[in-house]
């Protein structure tokens, strides 16, 4: 393994409600892992500005930008020691922080460039100019990967060399609601990209085999897993759902099939949104449910 599978450095972002201390405390009571890092949501509220007005279109772009950048130490410094990171949000923004910690610290750790397999309905790769919405958890990809840039150090200017993904080493699954912009995006740099068409096509096994296939073995794989990748049915509190996605067997597939590599990195599960309309309870638990799904089979607990 590229990192120690029974250490765990987690980092607990924003707004999660009850979903982070029962997947946790799963992981540690029940399954043994030595958990490192925050026990418990943190809402970084020191480092939202008082003002934070748009800024090339992007909105809260100091908040993100702050945020991000603190994430990406922390992630940085499990890394660096040799743990899988895991990172519950919070909004797909925060990727542009754990992304940009893992990439540093397996370089000055290993030597080598992560690849981050992006699971999600959506390839959040608009760049603040594309965007129509000017929601910076559209653009994650485009900062990693330094398709979108900036100097000012307190709107993602911090992002260095050292941070960055190359548009080679990442791959999607589970696309099928793509903007324009993005599309023209993925086939300009020539991003290697699997769909729900894909899906049906070849089979979930075939896919994840190609996709594998296209970082190449033995490369530090850093999973970024939105949950809007399933299909409503199975997690239902998400900011954007879009329907016609993946069986809960076919995501918890993709995160088996990564841990069996033996070359993960650092988890990213997002967009976790338990609403807090009581009503909607019973929504909100099914998606915490398929998440520590997909975790414990990211961990490999799934497979015999
Ligand atoms: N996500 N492409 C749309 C936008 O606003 O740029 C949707 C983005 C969704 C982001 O689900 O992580
Ligand atoms: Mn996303
Ligand atoms: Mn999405
Ligand atoms: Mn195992």
């Amino acid at each position: 393994f590229l990192s120690n599978p029974e250490d765990i450095g987690v980092v607990a972002v924003g707004f999660s409600g009850g979903q982070n201390p029962g997947l946790l405390s799963q992981l540690q009571d029940e399954l043994n892992y030595k958990l490192h890092g925050d026990s418990q949501v943190n809402a970084y509220n020191d480092l939202v500005p008082k003002e934070d007005p748009p800024f090339r279109n992007m909105k809260n772009p100091g908040t993100v930008s702050a945020v991000t950048q603190r994430l990406a130490e922390q992630v940085y410094s499990h890394a660096k020691e040799g743990r899988m990171v895991l990172t519950l949000g919070g909004d797909h923004s925060i990727a542009i922080g754990t992304v940009a910690g893992t990439a540093k610290a397996i370089r000055e750790r290993l030597g080598r460039e992560i690849a981050v397999i992006w699971v999600d309905a959506h390839a959040d790769i608009n760049t603040p100019e594309t965007s129509d919405s000017g929601n910076i958890h559209g653009m994650p990809v485009a900062f990693v990967t330094g398709l979108a840039k900036e100097e000012k150090p307190e709107y993602f200017g911090w992002l260095k060399p050292e941070h960055l993904l190359s548009v080679s080493k990442l791959v999607y699954i589970g696309l099928r609601d793509v903007d324009a912009g993005e599309k023209r995006i993925l086939r300009e740099n020539g991003i290697k990209a699997f769909s729900m068409f894909d899906i049906d096509r070849y089979g979930i096994g075939r896919v994840v085999e190609m996709a594998l296939a296209h970082i190449g073995n033995d490369t530090p794989i850093h999973l970024s897993f939105d949950v809007d990748a399933l299909d409503p049915m199975w997690a239902p509190s998400t900011g954007t759902p879009v329907r016609g996605g993946l069986t809960l067997r076919e995501g918890d597939f993709i995160c088996e099939s990564v841990h069996q590599t033996g070359n993960l990195v650092a988890v990213d599960l997002v967009e976790v949104n338990p609403s807090l309309a009581a009503d909607r309870e019973a929504e909100a638990h099914e998606t915490i449910r398929a998440g520590c799904s997909l975790v414990r089979c990211a961990l490999g607990e799934s497979l015999l």
